[in-house]
């Protein structure tokens, strides 16, 4: 009887173990000279609206366009990602990374393996890609929503940042250059009273935005530069009654509602077009795979709508592409872009 069970649970355990060989066997099939885009994370809507851009970018063209979306925003998760782009050969890689400095080994690895690799959204340090895909300007950012926090909190008191992960190298950038323009006139009545991290994880942001309130009741506005954090904070804010003023990145279509009324909970908010920065980083992932680019300062990326690019050097070191300007949302226009993205 005993070895009949024996029998049974290893013919189970290779009936088991065939598919999911057969799942390597696809990914690695699926991997091979495709154009790879790897998110911060899944889940968010973000990202959606970016990954969307890129496989439109790439098919366009011809290409064969793969998404990797980590589970959590984590490096570990990203640098796994990477490896299996590595062994399946892919084309290229294009990242938007969780960690500014944790990817470079990898990301190194790649390219020595002759896989183009470029960023996007978040970057990475400058020699573990060619090129940075840049949705905004950091400083143009960080001015828009030093103002945004002014202007909500009447110019004066207490402010708060819930953030995403704490060696995001886009949120750190921002948070840097608002922290460059605080010691300013008129913002020098403004005290930032904390900085948090919810990992651009939902059920984690709201902790932290409740932590916050708990710890800073004489706060007057919540920044928070990242979506999922966004609206976490806005259904925290709105099941609470608070009267804390919030701004930030937000998604039209997720914050459109809590822009609404005569005393809105978020009055004003900023984003760009996540679709257009994934087809833009799918146009330079071709152009660095062709030889169009090398990712230089100096040269110029014309796209298939003939838009010219210039490649800029980037106050972080490496080159990047500026893909557009902070887009202001307000009550006034919220209702036209919620039906866009
Ligand atoms: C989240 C991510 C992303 C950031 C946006 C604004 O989706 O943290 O990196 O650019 O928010």
């Amino acid at each position: 009887m005993r070895k009949r069970a024996v029998l049974l649970l290893t013919a189970l355990l290779l009936a088991l173990c065939m598919p999911l060989s057969g799942c390597a066997e696809q990914s690695a099939r699926q991997l091979e000279n495709a154009y790879v885009l790897i998110t911060k994370s899944s889940n968010n809507p973000y990202f959606t609206y970016a990954a969307s851009g890129f496989r439109d970018g790439v098919t366009e063209s011809g290409g064969k366009a793969v998404v990797l979306e980590p589970d959590k925003a984590t490096a570990e998760e990203q640098i796994s990602l990477i490896r299996s782009c590595i062994r399946a050969n892919a084309k290229a890689i294009a990242i938007a990374a969780n960690d500014t400095t944790a990817l470079e080994t990898v990301l190194q690895e790649a390219m020595d393996r002759g896989i183009q690799v470029s960023t996007l959204d978040s970057n990475t340090t400058p020699d573990s890609h060619a090129v940075f895909v840049n949705q905004v300007s950091s400083q143009m950012l960080a001015q828009c929503l030093m103002d945004a926090v002014y202007e909500l909190s009447g110019g004066e008191g207490a402010w708060a940042i819930l953030s995403t992960t704490n060696q995001a190298g886009n949120q750190n950038s921002w948070i840097k250059d608002m922290q460059a323009i605080m010691p300013r006139e008129p913002y020098r009545n403004l005290q930032l009273v904390d900085i948090a991290f919810g990992e651009d994880n939902a059920e984690l942001s709201k902790t932290r935005v409740e932590t916050i309130l708990e710890e800073h009741p004489d706060l007057k506005v919540l920044c928070v530069p990242t979506v999922v954090g966004m609206r976490a904070a806005a259904e925290v804010l709105a099941e609470s009654g608070s009267d804390v003023k919030l701004t930030g990145l937000g998604m039209p279509s997720e914050m459109a509602d809590y822009m609404a009324g005569a005393d809105p909970l978020c009055p004003v908010m900023y984003l760009w077009d996540p679709g257009a920065m994934g087809k833009l980083s799918a146009y330079v992932s071709m152009a660095l795979t062709d030889g169009t680019i090398t990712g230089a300062p100096g040269e110029v990326l014309v796209t298939p709508e003939g838009t010219r690019y210039e490649i800029l050097e980037s106050a972080m070191g490496g080159s990047e592409i500026i893909v557009g300007e902070p887009q202001k949302f307000t009550p006034e226009n919220i209702g036209q872009w919620k039906e866009v993205f």
